[in-house]
């Protein structure tokens, strides 16, 4: 891209206009990344629910440029696991990303891939580091959508890979007094 331009999003659904590229992500693309397989497979059958879109505007990915995007995370839950995002790793691994939370409440899930794990707290207005080298997955905590922005390097690209075969070594489900944070038992590192 060597010509400026403008997006227009909106800060309440997320939304951008034009609207590029749309991923639109449902349960049946994603059923393994929950822990309940049974309720997976019978809320696919039901109505397969879209768990994500994530609005990806158009820019080379090439070193030098940055990309930009939505995503927007619906409320929901399979079993007691909350509706996230798949998480991936970069292709290009020392890259970093900001994420900036427009809407909602959620949990921003990381790994780093020597086996550190962290969380920061999604709320609007909260403008989240992910380093270098750290697996991301987004999931949303509270009852209305969760709406973020992402910025990260052009080339950056996404590897899904380990992530789908391994998951996160933590898992985030709905407790009585809220969301806790448990050990994943499917996890073998
Ligand atoms: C954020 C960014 C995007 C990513 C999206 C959905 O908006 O990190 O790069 O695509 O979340 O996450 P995932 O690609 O893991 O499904
Ligand atoms: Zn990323």
């Amino acid at each position: 891209m060597d010509v400026p331009f403008n997006v227009s999003l909106d800060l309440k659904t997320g939304e951008m206009k034009p609207e590029g590229i749309m991923v639109v992500r449902r349960l049946s693309q994603m059923r393994g990344a929950f822990q309940d397989h049974d309720a997976a497979e019978r809320m696919v059958a039901e109505s397969d629910p879209v768990i994500y879109r994530v609005y990806n505007v158009v820019v080379p990915e090439e070193s030098g440029q940055l990309q930009f995007c939505t995503s927007i995370i619906y409320p929901g839950r399979v079993g007691d696991e909350y509706f996230m995002t798949k998480g991936h790793f970069h292709q290009k691994i020392e890259t970093a990303e900001v994420y900036l939370t427009l809407q909602g409440q959620g949990l921003l899930l990381m790994q780093s891939d020597d086996g550190r794990v962290a969380t920061l707290d999604m709320f609007p207005g909260s403008t989240s580091y992910i380093p270098p080298r750290w697996a991301h997955r987004s999931i949303n905590v509270g009852s209305v959508p969760l709406v973020l922005y992402a910025v990260y390097p052009g080339d950056a690209g996404h590897n899904y890979g380990i992530i789908e075969e391994k998951g996160f070594s933590k898992i985030v489900v709905a407790g009585p007094c809220g969301p806790v944070v448990m050990n994943n038992p499917r996890y073998s590192g």
